[in-house]
């Protein structure tokens, strides 16, 4: 087995990609990296000196989308949370964790690698000290990944993502539908006086025109809220709220079919907070709250976007502190893996 070889086997989301290895920041990594030479590597973005010269921590930009149908890319930002911070390890978590996952999918038959040119892009350069300007910079980055006409796979990264990846996204598709999954309406006008944070973004994605609001679906909301009625707004925008309560001990197969109709052939995004699952699956967030989805359930929501126009996914609020087993990534991981499946174009073995 070549070294490409075996480290395609072992890195699922870092399958084709031409970058260095040291910055994934595994001992196995660094144990390979002194025996990578450019024959192995001819296209790979080095330092071209002789020995490999990893990219500079402080730009962590990396690959262009150039020739992909998908791409994995991670935003690792946590300054948009109003509370327990770490969401900015998600996806270095979720990039670890991937290393589980194999290439078929056995439940659905999906053979994504045999169907799409998808890599692991690397993250987006973020500015961890202002949020605003790491909301440009994330709008500029999914211009260009949209532009080569790849769908894009997020890893986040706190929920603020999502706004400037819909205004993106909408730049290029127009008002998109919008399937939610959460614990959280995230519809806030402000939190703690700001209009950018990870409450906020699907307020100004309405305000911005950026979401067809017939076409929005919000599922597994729960817990407290600052109204008595908090999702009194959204619903009056037109969108669907289904709430945790009606999802439990259901499958929700049937549920997505009714989506699936609401979503008509129609541009799509999903959005996928991991603290939509319950806490008991998925402790590695930073606002959890009691009597969530279960995995079943979020991988048959995924399994009911089959079909539907997805021009983009994302996977946010992995806070990596808050489960140091791991797991948490990994579900992400394995959702993210779920949503590559139902890419449109995808085939089935
Ligand atoms: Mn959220």
């Amino acid at each position: 087995m070549s070294y490409s070889e075996l480290t395609a086997s072992m890195f699922s989301f870092w399958r084709n990609l031409n970058i260095p290895r040291a910055v994934s920041g595994t001992a196995a990594d660094l144990f390979f990296l002194p025996r990578q030479t450019s024959a192995l590597y001819p296209n790979r973005k080095c330092s071209g000196k002789r020995y490999n010269v990893p990219p500079s921590a402080e730009f962590v930009a990396r690959e262009t989308a150039d020739g992909l149908d998908a791409a994995f890319i991670g935003v690792p930002i946590d300054t948009g949370t109003s509370n327990r911070p770490g969401a900015r390890f998600g996806p270095r978590q979720i990039r670890v964790e991937s290393a589980m996952l194999r290439s078929y999918n056995s439940g659905t038959r999906a053979a994504p690698y045999e169907s799409l040119m998808v890599a692991d892009i690397g993250d987006v350069n973020v500015n961890v000290y202002d949020l605003k300007d790491t909301c440009k910079r994330i709008r500029e980055a999914y211009r260009k990944i949209l532009a080569t006409g790849c769908i894009p796979l997020t890893m986040g990264g706190d929920h603020t993502i999502a706004y400037p990846i819909l205004q993106a996204v909408a730049e290029k598709h127009g008002p998109v539908g919008l399937i939610h999954v959460d614990a959280h309406a995230d519809t806030s006008d402000v939190v703690l006086g700001e209009k950018i944070g990870h409450g906020t973004p699907f307020r100004r994605c309405v305000e911005e025109g950026l979401l067809d609001c017939k076409r929005v679906v919000q599922i597994g909301l729960r817990g407290s809220g600052y109204s008595a009625d908090s999702y009194e707004w959204s619903r009056a925008q037109g969108f669907r709220v289904i709430q945790a309560e009606e999802c439990w001990f259901k499958s929700l197969a049937p549920v997505m079919a009714e989506v699936r109709g609401q979503m008509g052939s129609g541009p799509v995004y999903l959005s996928f907070d991991i603290d939509a699952l319950d806490p008991g699956f998925a402790p590695g967030t930073g606002t959890p709250e009691i009597a969530g989805l279960t995995p079943i359930q979020g991988v048959e929501i995924i399994r009911g976007c089959r079909g539907l126009n997805l021009v983009g996914c994302d996977l946010v609020e992995v806070s990596p502190p808050y489960d140091t087993s791991g797991n948490t990534a990994l579900t992400g991981a394995n959702l993210l893996f779920e949503m590559l499946c139902v890419l449109p174009k995808m085939k089935y073995y």
